[in-house]
């Protein structure tokens, strides 16, 4: 009871009439996705979901302070992350949270470059950066960084020519709105519909500056401008998201989305965090994006092998 109000009512115009009937709902089938993506020198095999962790480096996320005893850490945290199987370890110096105070350019390589040079030294993972500045990008990949995910999806003026000439794998985020008001109204008419056009029309931007189709997966950013329930109708549509079989990255670890569902605090979301991995896995995710790499890796090895026996391949 309290979970359904939680949720809160169905809008007149969300996606309840997307969502799959019976037959499709949960469907353990293999995708018919893209089942690799071609970072800098070396491809990722997607024929299993893999894990990217999430390695923020702002202040809040190391609290001893100090620009050093930051980067011991946070490359502390990558190493982790990289032993528990992160394919990809993502690392990030701007936070896209609502009421985040946004950094300068040079703020963010700043941030970002020590951590991904002896990262990228010292792990077999690929490092990613999480930026939608060009001058970023290009640091973060002279610096090393085989990926650029991108919540702007590359529309910032200079990005899509710096992704390009980077010749990384690139991920296109949909988001509705800037993250300072994202929140305050989120609207669509179809939501996996407008999601998926988006995707594809940004997938299309990147083809024409020349990037390589394998360079590409697309995102349907949950949580950025959008309510529960836009959240979950992207979830239980993961399949239908992957414009022209890109691959599909999903992020839901410690959102609000597990927090209105299960009524807990970002620091117990853990269980509700590994159960939609698993579930997006099932929905034909090929990336998850998560904080807690271990556990999130559990999880998705139990959809995967789900999934296999489905299959009648085990
Ligand atoms: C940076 N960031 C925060 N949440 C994210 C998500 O869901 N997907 C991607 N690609 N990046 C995210």
């Amino acid at each position: 009871m309290a979970r359904r109000r939680a949720v809160g009512p169905r809008r007149s115009t969300d996606a309840g009439r997307e969502r799959p009937g019976p037959g499709r709902a949960f469907s353990l089938a293999a995708p018919r996705f893209q089942m690799k993506l071609a970072l800098r020198d070396r491809t990722l095999d997607l024929a299993e979901p893999v894990v990217m962790g999430v390695l923020n480096v702002t202040p809040d996320s190391f609290s001893d302070g100090g620009l050093y005893a930051g980067v011991d850490a946070a490359v502390a945290r990558g190493e982790r992350m990289a032993e528990e199987g992160a394919a990809i370890v993502d690392v990030g110096g701007e936070s896209t949270r609502p009421g985040a105070a946004p950094v300068t350019a040079e703020e963010e390589i700043r941030r970002v470059v020590p951590v991904i040079e002896r990262l990228v030294a010292r792990i077999r993972a690929a490092v990613s950066v999480d930026t939608s500045k060009p001058e970023v990008m290009r640091a973060a990949v002279a610096a090393g960084a085989s990926m650029v995910n991108d919540v702007r999806a590359l529309r910032l003026p200079g990005a899509l020519e710096a992704a390009a000439g980077c010749g990384v794998a690139v991920c296109l985020m949909h988001m509705q709105g800037e993250p300072a008001t994202m929140q305050v109204r989120p609207d669509y008419a179809r939501v996996v519909a407008e999601v998926r056009e988006f995707l594809a029309s940004r997938a299309r931007a990147c083809a024409a500056a020349g990037i390589a189709r394998e360079r590409i997966c697309v995102d349907p950013g949950i949580g950025f401008g959008k309510t529960p329930a836009h959240n979950l109708a992207l979830l239980a549509n993961l399949a239908a998201l992957g414009a022209d079989g890109l691959p599909v990255l999903v992020g839901v670890s410690r959102k609000s989305l597990v927090g209105i569902i299960t009524g807990r605090a970002p620091e117990d979301r853990l269980a509700g965090s590994v159960a939609f991995a698993a579930l997006a896995v099932a929905q034909g995710a090929s990336i998850v994006r998560a904080h807690d790499v271990a556990a999130t890796l559990d999880a998705v090895r139990v959809a995967i092998a789900l999934r296999r026996a489905g299959t009648g391949d085990s």
